[in-house]
């Protein structure tokens, strides 16, 4: 039966970098996730009869949701939801998912890298039938939307069985319980060269470990790794899902992926290690004693495209968001290729892509992609690096100082102060706007500021323009440091302060990078007065 529910607007529900996150208990107010719901859908025009694909990272609250968000959609006319079993899609298998199946669009449950569990964090998005998120000017109408919905529409049915893959009907909205895993996992493997990397995993010298920290990619990386490719089993740790992802972080850095970490520094340590975050989207890299940094895992990917089958042709040109290190604007000088400065979001990749303009995108923030998807693909980075290593037989250490050898070496490092007084953090930013215009010229230490603006970026292709995102503080020596507020806590704010500095000379490639940059991380502090506003005498954490 179709209700219609009155309810009052939620003042709240504005997407940030990446969709709605917010904490689970503001999720199970009454009527706060219906109501953002219907204000997606109240934003999308024509898709009577359409196919919705549903699916999340499995974090506590996503069976819940899911069944709420099948009932809204065959309210509201939807002809098909394609449901990942369980309500389970990484979100690089959603954007799969609804490319494939040319799909209307597709909604998906993540918070992310943040915590879950009862007291951790929901989120949710919408994206389009490209498979990406959704354009600024979406998000907008959507939280627009929220601000005056008064009704939403639902179905009173009883819940859909996700165990089984297999097809039902919501009144008349067909429900397609579909595995997670299938599509996705063919795509990949057309994309690299398989038999190659089999090889190097089954040789009995190479050794790999993989850690899906509880989150959602460990029945992807148990296929993929252990059945698809032949690596032993137990390459794969935490490979279990759980709805609190075991009380841990899910965020694949330095920091919170500490055991992996640990194991690819520590004694007889395997030759190549990659973590993955709550949604599958992000990847860490690591090879025997050595940390690849995202920004140079961008740049060595684009130079080394030719050894995969999927890129042999050769790349249409690179992104990156604004504060990734410009290693791979070097590349692509050297390739001859165009390199594109986005805001950071992946959803500011999705134009490039669709207009064939780049073929590999990334941040700093441990995402990678390409053209085989409109989200970054944590995965599909590391079967790249496995791809490269089968191809070139030798370490990861040796492959990046090579790479440093010939494009020379950005170093880079993000100083992250974590759950600031939003008033604090705000004040700062202020501040510094007002110091923009008196900054050029000056001198800090042995660097001269060549340049200072609040980022504001004009999409090629659609001509949108999307302002400050962050403010640049560039350098006579191609030095840059980077001030922007996070648009993905659910909690105070989050203070974020990119930090690079080039070094051609191979002599001195060798630096711890917090050694490298420190007089630029000094400048950081001194011109934006970070302890004065923050409070705080350090960064709470460092990647
Ligand atoms: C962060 C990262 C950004 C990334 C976003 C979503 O955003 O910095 O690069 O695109 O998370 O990633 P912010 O606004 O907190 O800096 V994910 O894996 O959370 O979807
Ligand atoms: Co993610």
């Amino acid at each position: 039966m179709l209700q219609t529910i009155s309810t009052q607007p939620f003042l709240d529900q504005q997407p940030g970098t990446s969709g709605l996150r917010k904490k689970v208990s503001v999720f199970q107010q009454p009527h706060y996730l219906e109501n953002f719901v219907q204000s997606i859908f109240d934003s999308l025009k024509e898709f009577a009869r359409k196919t919705l694909v549903v699916g999340g990272d499995g974090r506590y609250y996503n069976r819940t949701a899911v069944q709420i968000i099948l009932k809204m959609a065959a309210a509201n006319g939807f002809g098909r939801v394609l449901v990942g079993r369980d309500g389970i899609l990484s979100t690089p298998a959603a954007s799969c998912i609804i490319r494939k199946n040319q799909a209307f669009g597709g909604i998906i449950l993540s918070a992310s890298h943040n915590p879950g569990g009862v007291k951790g964090d929901f989120g949710i998005k919408y994206n389009s039938g490209n498979g990406g998120p959704a354009l600024e000017s979406l998000t907008e109408a959507i939280f627009a939307r929220s601000q005056t919905i008064q009704v939403y529409k639902i179905l009173a049915a009883t819940d859909v069985d996700l165990n089984k893959v297999g097809l039902t009907k919501l009144g008349e909205m067909a429900v397609e319980v579909i595995d997670s895993v299938n599509d996705y996992a063919q795509l990949l493997e057309s994309l690299f060269d398989c038999d190659r990397i089999r090889e190097l995993l089954t040789n009995g010298r190479f050794r790999l470990s993989i850690d899906a920290m509880h989150a959602v990619t460990g029945a992807y990386a148990h296929r993929l790794f252990e059945q698809r490719l032949g690596a032993t089993l137990g390459t794969v740790q935490k490979g279990e899902s759980l709805e609190d992802f075991g009380g841990g972080h899910p965020d694949p850095n330095l920091v919170y992926a500490h055991e992996l970490v640990a194991r690819l520094f520590g004694d007889n340590a395997p030759d190549f290690g990659a973590a993955f975050d709550g949604d599958g989207d992000r990847n860490m890299i690591l090879g025997r004693n050595f940390f690849v940094t995202p920004s140079d895992s961008l740049a060595v990917l684009a130079a080394n495209a030719k050894l995969v089958p999927a890129y042999r042709a050769g790349l249409a040109g690179i992104a990156r968001s604004m504060p990734t290190s410009q290693a791979a604007d070097r590349v692509a000088a050297h390739l001859g290729i165009d390199c594109y400065e986005t805001p950071t979001g992946w959803k500011y990749f999705g134009n490039l892509l669709d207009a064939g303009k780049i073929t590999l995108c990334g941040e700093e923030s441990f995402g990678t992609g390409s053209n085989h998807l409109r989200e970054k693909d944590g995965v599909w980075a590391a079967l790249f690096w496995l791809n490269i290593l089968a191809v070139r037989q030798q370490s990861v250490a040796a492959i990046v100082q090579e790479h440093w050898q010939m494009f020379g070496r950005n170093y880079y490092t993000r100083h992250d102060y974590e759950n600031l007084e939003s008033d604090r953090a705000h004040a700062l930013i202020q501040n510094l706007q007002s110091l923009m215009p008196t900054l050029r010229g000056k001198q800090f230490r042995s660097y001269q500021v060549s340049g200072c603006d609040d980022f504001s970026y004009t999409d090629p292709v659609d001509g949108s323009i999307s302002a400050q995102q962050g403010i640049r503080l560039s350098f006579t020596n191609g030095s840059r440091i980077v001030f922007r507020l996070s648009g993905t806590g659910t909690q105070g704010a989050t203070l974020r302060v990119y930090l690079e500095r080039y070094e051609p000379n191979a002599a001195h490639h060798r630096l711890n990078p917090q050694a490298a940059l420190k007089d630029l991380i000094a400048i950081a502090a001194e011109v934006a007065q970070i302890h004065a506003f923050t409070a705080r005498a350090t960064p709470t954490v460092i990647t």
